[in-house]
Formats: structure tokens, sequence, C-alpha cells
């Protein structure tokens, strides 16, 4: 029997077995548009957007932005092996809180500051120890919903969080092709390469979003060491 999702561009079977393993085993938050949870699933139902369009799933994402004492900004490219959005350039690490009690706290957002310090590991290979929770700053939140190709996407309620911390990087190339650091003039040329199409350079829609919303005058409170005064955790951005 053949449907719609067994379409021959993307078989299941041509997918990353890694990138396979996390679509099942990776339970996601589902919340509503006021961030209130309504259950859980796996991320492979969370992404397919046949199910996110007709179920209008919502689930509960985060987005770390690292900067270096220099105030410089970490980058990552994509793997070529993720299922959404390979080889896009975006912030430092993205994923999600998972349906588990550690990750499900609210207060502070204390789950979404823990999966990001799990995601920083996997991804990155920066120690846990090296991240403190407390040197998480959470800035706000964005919903959002993205295509990515015909049959995946996202459709997220994106918790932006900032830290400043010098680390040592390993990155897991099941996760991560590049990364590098960008000043403020790095990114705007990084910004004017995509726009142009220039090198085959893509960014990821949420960090565009991040950016054209909010990112360049967030930046600012970087330098001046007065993040916690540009942090509004009470309004949920509709970009
Ligand atoms: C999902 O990121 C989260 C955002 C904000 C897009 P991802 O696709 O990198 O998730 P994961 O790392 O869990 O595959
Ligand atoms: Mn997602």
């Amino acid at each position: 029997v053949y449907s719609s999702t067994m379409g021959m561009a993307h078989p299941d079977s041509a997918m990353d077995a890694v990138q396979r393993r996390l679509m099942f085993e990776d339970e996601c938050i589902l919340v509503d548009e006021n961030d209130r949870v309504v259950g859980h699933d796996t991320k492979y139902n969370c992404h397919l957007m046949e199910k996110i369009d007709s179920e209008n799933l919502l689930h509960r994402a985060f987005s770390v932005f690292l900067f270096n004492s220099d105030y410089e900004l970490l980058l990552q490219q994509r793997s070529a092996t993720k299922v959404t959005f390979p080889l896009v350039w975006t912030n430092t690490c993205c994923s999600h809180p998972l349906y588990r009690e550690d990750e499900l706290i609210e207060e502070d957002a204390l789950g979404v500051r823990n999966a990001a310090q799990r995601k920083l590991f996997d991804e990155l290979g920066i120690l846990a120890h090296h991240l403190p929770l407390n040197e998480f700053t959470p800035l706000g939140r964005i919903l959002y919903k993205a295509p990515s190709d015909g049959k995946w996407g996202e459709h997220e309620l994106d918790y932006l969080l900032f830290i400043i911390r010098d680390v040592e990087l390993h990155p897991n190339p099941d996760e991560v092709a590049d990364v590098r650091y960008v000043n403020r003039e790095e990114l705007k040329e990084l910004l004017r390469k995509a726009d142009a199409g220039e090198g085959g350079l893509k960014l990821s829609p949420w960090f565009r979003l991040v950016v054209d919303n909010f990112l360049f005058k967030w930046w600012d409170h970087v330098e001046k060491g007065t993040l916690n005064q540009a942090a509004d955790m009470k309004t949920i951005h509709k970009l």
C-alpha cells in the first residue's frame, strides 16, 4: 500500500542510521500556542509536515547562542546527514527538551537549560561543567513554522538562550559539519552572501528570524553585561 508519506524523494530507508534512531528515541514535548504542555510525540512525528498541518502539532525547542569573551558568536553548519535542514548554517546549538522529568521543569526554564547542556555536549563536545546551568540566560520565546523540504519541517515554540563562555569544542560529525565564530561584521557578510545565494550558503529559518528581530540589539547587551535587562520571558513572539 502506498501513501503520500512513502514518496520516493525521501524514503526513510535512506535516512542516516544515527539520525533515524534519534527520530524515534527522542520524545518531544507538545505544547499549545501559550506554551502549555498538551502531550508528547516522537521527534519523527513532530517534524512530518503532513502531521504538523493536519494535527496542528507544535513542540517545544531551544536555540543556544554562545559567545566567547571577545563577544563573537559561535555558529555551526548542520551535518549533511541531518533529516531537517542539512548543511544549513545556524546558531550554536538547537534541539528539543524531551518529555522527561528533568527537561519538563518550567521554573526559570530549567528543563530547557538542562536540555541545552545535554545537547551542547552531544553536538559540540562541550563538557557540562564548563556550562553551568545558571550561566544560561533565557531571553525570550518565539513561535514559528518552517518547511525544510516537501516532507519535513519545523513548528516550534523556541526558547532563546544566551551564554557567554570560552569553551573547548569537539564537534560531533554526526551532527555538525563545521563551526566558526563571527563578529557582527562577519555575520552581516554571511547574511549578504546568503541573500545573494553566493557559494550555496544557506542559513536556517529560525536563525534568520532571530537575526532579523532580536540579535543585534541583544548583542549590545552581551557586550555591556546587561542581558538580564533584555530578557522577556512573558511574551511569545509569533513570527
Ligand atoms: C531543533 O533543532 C530545534 C530548533 C530550534 C530548530 P535540531 O533539528 O538540530 O534538533 P536535533 O539536534 O535534536 O536534531
Ligand atoms: Mn523541532
